[in-house]
């Protein structure tokens, strides 16, 4: 089974797809490649995918089902059935408009599309997933990684985290992986530069110090990480200083 997952764009990486991506390679043993929107139709024609998949946010939903069109267009041509799914925070809080895709997967995906393809369990915790496969992003001089998923702080307005609990109430507000798993992760790639998408990094004094210490050892290159206002305390500034 070939499975394509198109994204808006590839100027960075997304990490969502490449986590499928990984999932659906090394854990369901079927073939995966990840495109974005401009190439899409031209990648799927030589691909040949069974499967396609969106990756969505608010805002672009017009743009994929123009997509979507082509794509159901080329399977006619091909005589080859292609499902069409779409993911993403856009289709996981307002699947309403999303009458033309075959499958609409909210939240997150991992073990979902693992048991659409017949796979058994995939996901334990943050640790047991298969780390984000890079290959369709060769060369990028910034790296992205996450270490958690969700957030304390479960009421911001801004943020999608407030109604992420409402639709899965029986999550964790916080899912952290293992400190040793991202350092592992991350010194596997040698970095230039490194961006963590973590909604609030590193709450825990107790994870950050052995980050910290990981980090300085193993990797070393400079970060980026996304921080509350009320989090910048001065023990947690130094910890991240401390650790470059
Ligand atoms: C990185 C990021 C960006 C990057 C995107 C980079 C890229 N490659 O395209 C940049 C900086 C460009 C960006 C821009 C914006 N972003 Co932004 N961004 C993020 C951030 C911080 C991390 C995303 C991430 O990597 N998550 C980790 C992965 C593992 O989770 P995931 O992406 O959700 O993927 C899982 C599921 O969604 C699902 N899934 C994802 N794709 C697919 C596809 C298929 C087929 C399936 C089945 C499932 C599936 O499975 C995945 C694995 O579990 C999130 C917050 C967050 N912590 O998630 C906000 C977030 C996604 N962004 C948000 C917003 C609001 C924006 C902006 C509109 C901000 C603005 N005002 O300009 C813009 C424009 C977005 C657009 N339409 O283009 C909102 C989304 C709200 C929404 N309803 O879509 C979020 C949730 C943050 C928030 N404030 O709540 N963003």
């Amino acid at each position: 089974m070939k499975v394509l997952l198109v994204v808006k764009t590839k100027f960075m990486e997304s990490l969502g797809p490449m986590y499928l991506k990984s999932v659906i390679q090394h854990n369901c043993h079927h073939e995966c490649l990840i495109t974005d929107l401009p190439n899409a139709v031209k990648t799927a024609e030589a691909y040949q995918p069974h499967i396609v998949g969106y990756s969505i946010m608010t805002g672009d939903r017009e743009k994929f089902q123009a997509i979507d069109m082509a794509i159901k267009e080329l399977s006619i041509r091909i005589r080859q059935p292609i499902i069409t799914m779409v993911g993403g925070p856009d289709p996981t809080f307002f699947p309403d408009g999303y009458g033309y895709a075959d499958m609409i997967i909210p939240g997150e995906a991992e073990q979902a599309l693992a048991d659409l393809l017949h796979t058994g369990q995939v996901y334990g915790d943050l640790d047991s997933l298969p780390w984000p496969a890079r290959d369709d992003y060769p060369g990028m001089r910034v790296r992205d990684f996450i270490a958690s998923r969700g957030c304390t702080y479960g009421k911001c307005g801004y943020c999608y985290n407030s109604t992420w609990e409402r639709l899965y109430p029986d999550l964790p507000k916080l899912r952290v992986r293992s400190a040793r798993d991202v350092v592992n992760e991350i010194a596997s790639t040698k970095p230039e530069f490194v961006y963590f998408q973590d909604s609030t990094f590193g709450l825990s004094h107790a994870w950050l110090t052995e980050f910290g210490e990981l980090y300085k050892t193993y990797v070393g290159a400079p970060y980026h990480v996304h921080l509350r206002p009320n989090q910048v305390t001065d023990e947690r500034a130094s910890l991240l200083a401390g650790s470059g």
